[in-house]
């Protein structure tokens, strides 16, 4: 089993997350994202559409889209469980970890896609070509500040952003905050101290140096 990765990149940072908290080793290959070699015919009779992680199993099934890569390794590798132990449990990180990933993490894509400058005329990760859109920009990071808000108001329910362990759901909540560091320098508010208390227990975390 090999896993396509980019060390600068924030999706194949959760799966790498995943694969230290569960204490197991995946190989990976680099694929160089700054030289385009996402878009090579190579790379792409693995992953057709053109973005990392890509799993790749020694029987050359090929295995795209973080959330799945990350349900495949639960279901092969069960220990330190990370997406629940029971249906319902199951259920309701797979929940939580969707909406941070639909509201938190694809806003914060969202306003980088559409103003960082190298990424003109690809503001969709894949082989098409699209121009970004400077209002999906602004409304990206107005989301951002709210999904600070609403993680906040979670955590002042339970400890962690899913339930009162720590699951998938803090891997992406983790990573869409350090990605809006990085890509648009936005950071949540002071005030909102349950995602502090809860930020500063979750980064310090080995697994999160990956
Ligand atoms: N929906 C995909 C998204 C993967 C993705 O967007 N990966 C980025 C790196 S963080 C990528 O490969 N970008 C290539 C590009 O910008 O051309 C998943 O969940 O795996």
């Amino acid at each position: 089993m090999k896993l396509y990765d980019y060390n600068g990149a924030s999706n194949p940072r959760r799966v790498r997350i995943f694969i230290a908290e569960k204490s197991i080793n995946i190989e990976t290959i680099q694929v160089d994202l700054a030289s385009g070699q996402q878009f090579s015919d190579e790379y792409k009779k693995i992953n057709p559409y053109c973005v990392v992680p890509t799993l790749l199993l020694d029987d050359g099934t090929a295995i795209g889209e973080v959330p799945v890569i990350c349900r495949y390794l639960e279901e092969i590798y069960p220990d330190h469980p990370l997406i629940g132990s029971t249906a319902e449990e199951r259920a309701i990180i797979s929940m939580w970890e969707r909406r941070i990933e639909l509201d938190g993490y694809f806003s914060v894509v969202d306003a980088t896609r559409n103003s960082n400058s190298n990424l003109k005329g690809h503001a969709v990760t894949g082989p098409h070509s699209y121009e970004q859109i400077p209002a999906l920009a602004e409304r990206g990071k107005k989301r951002t500040f709210s999904f600070f808000e609403d993680l906040n108001s979670l955590l002042e329910k339970h400890s962690y952003a899913a339930c009162d362990h720590f699951s998938i759901a803090d891997i992406t909540a983790v990573v869409a905050i350090d990605l809006a560091k990085k890509r648009l320098d936005i950071t949540p508010d002071s005030a909102l101290t349950h995602l502090h208390r809860w930020y500063k227990a979750v980064s310090a975390r080995p697994s999160m140096k990956a």
